[in-house]
């Protein structure tokens, strides 16, 4: 792995390396507009026909494989997924469904403080979303994992109609849609894909929003249909920094080789102000990533050890790259953390842990977007909708200070929308 001391006679250069990170949540989905745009009116305008089109073209879709993925189909798949599987499977999607529960968001009522008398009761109360589309990615891996972290939390949340989009989706895939209890499955990628759910057809529905990772294709698709149609956030290419003083060698490769092997385009860094650590992770990460074709490729195109000066430089620029992943040494270290999509704590935290079974979500933000938001959730398929009741003496006590308010701004229909209902008899 490449070594970058971010001080002395190299701060220079670290600090260019380090701002073009800062920068890669611009990722060129411009590169692809075009096209998606394209394929995007095609779905549209053309409805069945067009994806039916696109799927043999791109999905590999015969005249014997219809797009829909039938019940007995993904029945089929769990029948011949090996029991170990399955049970793991099963723990994954209960952990998963554990944390999601515990993330919900509570309906309440409050009464505000004086001088509002006890006369007014303001709170929230929480509603799924109606129909949500879940894309799973099917190219490099099958991703059975992602079916059960996107399609879990919408169940959790009550969400009518969940549909999922996966590219030649693999046995495993469909096995967990079973488990899980898909029953609207399209065999389907790519931003045809994004263009199905978000536009409908002659014979599909239209969801309310679309979440999950992809890649440059589904990312700009979902991009460009967010007008009309609700997205989680760009989730890929995968990313992983680990923070660490103290941490152990081959651990710590371990983690990073891990995520690498995701894309060529994954990101792997490691920092320390240790730089004996430093050099001991290089070699372990070369000796780890020996025969991992993608790893060793996102590796020597993207890895970097950012050798600091300090720990507090070390906690600043982690802050500064707002990673996807992030694994530091100890719970200790939580206090400093303040952009992350997922955070790892301690030696026997491996992070791949969190992508199959701990239960927290394994679609996260990435291209520094853990600034701004953490990873999919419950509450990314509910609706906090706020509620006021004012009761005679309530509108009577707080109203005089709205009409003062309106009229400073010059909205003479909102004070007297007030002074109308204040006026009233009962
Ligand atoms: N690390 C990926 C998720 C994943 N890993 C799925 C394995 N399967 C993004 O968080
Ligand atoms: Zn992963």
């Amino acid at each position: 792995m490449k070594l970058v001391k971010t001080f002395g006679e190299s701060a220079k250069k670290a600090e260019a390396l380090i701002k073009g990170l800062e920068q890669r949540g611009a990722v060129n989905t411009a590169k692809v507009e075009s096209v998606v745009r394209t394929i995007l009116a095609d779905v549209r305008q053309g409805g069945d026909a067009a994806v039916a089109e696109y799927a043999v073209r791109f999905d590999e879709l015969g005249k014997d494989i219809s797009l829909l993925v039938s019940r007995e189909e993904m029945q089929a798949a769990w029948d011949d997924t090996p029991e170990d599987l399955r049970e793991a499977m099963q723990v994954a999607r209960a952990n998963i469904r554990a944390f999601a529960e515990a993330q919900k968001p509570k309906e309440w009522t409050i009464s505000p403080p004086e001088p509002a008398k006890g006369g007014v009761k303001t709170g929230q109360i929480v509603r799924a979303i109606g129909a949500v589309g879940c894309y799973v990615p099917g190219g490099r891996y099958p991703l059975p994992s992602t079916l059960l972290m996107t399609v879990t939390p919408a169940q959790v949340a009550g969400v009518q109609r969940i549909v999922v989009c996966s590219p030649k989706p693999a046995r495993e895939t469909m096995a967990a849609a079973w488990l899980a209890g898909v029953t609207e499955f399209y065999r389907t990628g790519g931003a045809q894909a994004i263009a199905l759910m978000a536009y409908g057809t002659e014979t599909i529905e239209r969801v309310d929003k679309i979440v999950g990772p992809g890649n440059l294709y589904v990312t700009a698709a979902k991009e460009i249909v967010s007008q009309e149609c609700g997205i989680d956030m760009p989730a890929g290419p995968t990313e992983i920094v680990v923070t660490s003083e103290l941490g152990d060698p081959a651990g710590i490769a371990a983690d990073l080789v891990a995520q690498a092997e995701h894309d060529p385009e994954a990101l792997a860094i490691l920092i320390t102000s240790n730089e004996q650590l430093a050099h001991a992770v290089s070699a372990e990460v070369n000796r780890q990533a020996k025969d991992n074709e993608i790893a060793k490729e996102s590796i020597a195109a993207q890895g970097v050890i950012f050798v600091t000066e300090s720990v507090t430089v070390s906690q600043t620029l982690t802050n500064r790259l707002a990673p996807e992943h992030l694994s530091v040494d100890s719970a200790e270290d939580l206090a400093w953390v303040r952009n992350a999509g997922s955070v790892f704590v301690g030696a026997f935290s491996p992070q791949s842990m969190g992508d199959y079974v701990s239960g927290p979500n394994h679609v996260l933000p990435t291209g520094r977007n853990g600034r701004v938001r953490g990873g999919l959730s419950v509450s990314d398929f509910l609706k906090v909708i706020t509620v006021q009741e004012y009761t005679r003496k309530g509108l009577d006590a707080l109203g005089p200070r709205a009409i003062l308010l309106a009229e400073a701004e010059g909205l003479t229909g909102h004070a007297e929308s007030v002074r109308v209902k204040m006026g009233r008899k009962s």
